[in-house]
């Protein structure tokens, strides 16, 4: 069993990776709208990780004998001034994320729930990947600057980004 704080605490948790899939969502729509189809891929990719990570808390709440309870996703921006906008705003959301499975991470060590933490140290992990991979793209975007073929070559480099169980499977070597 896990405990009433912890439960809220995780369905909670489910909560901020579907707005994080929805955030997703909206700045891939975004990118489709500026007919950059490589960053728009590799923002729907990012949306379908997000929905793979709230459905871990789902599926872990369940485990637990615990009771999920789904709340209301709020609405994502819709507009950015640029693509390194984007990445910037992305970055800022995955800090914010991390933020949030420190907490998780503290109430389990304080609650001495020790399944909570081992599940939540794949999550700590997931943080260092999403934040390297967000903060790379704004690297190579500063290095582009204004230039059109620079963005045109990110693009077709973002369009090859695997969906979650490839992507999976390809950095496992299989
Ligand atoms: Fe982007 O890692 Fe989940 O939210």
């Amino acid at each position: 069993m896990i405990s009433a704080k912890m439960e809220k605490a995780l369905n909670d948790q489910i909560n901020a990776e579907a707005f994080s899939a929805y955030l997703y969502m909206s700045m891939s729509a975004y990118f489709k709208s500026c007919n950059l189809p490589g960053f728009a891929h590799w923002m729907d990719i990012q949306a379908q990780e997000e929905y793979i990570h709230s459905r871990k808390f789902y599926d872990y709440i369940i485990q637990r004998g615990g009771k999920v309870k789904l709340a209301k996703i709020d609405a994502p921006e819709t507009e950015w001034a640029s693509p390194l906008a984007i990445f910037e705003a992305a970055l800022k959301h995955e800090q914010y994320i991390t933020s949030r499975i420190n907490s998780l991470v503290d109430l389990s060590i304080k609650e001495k729930d020790h399944a909570a933490g081992i599940f939540l140290h794949w999550f700590v992990t997931e943080q260092v990947e999403e934040e390297e991979n967000a903060g790379g793209i704004i690297e190579q975007l500063k290095l582009i600057a204004d230039s059109k073929s620079g963005i045109f070559m990110l693009d077709r480099e973002l369009g090859q980004r695997l969906p979650p169980a490839a992507g999976a499977q390809a950095a496992a070597g299989a």
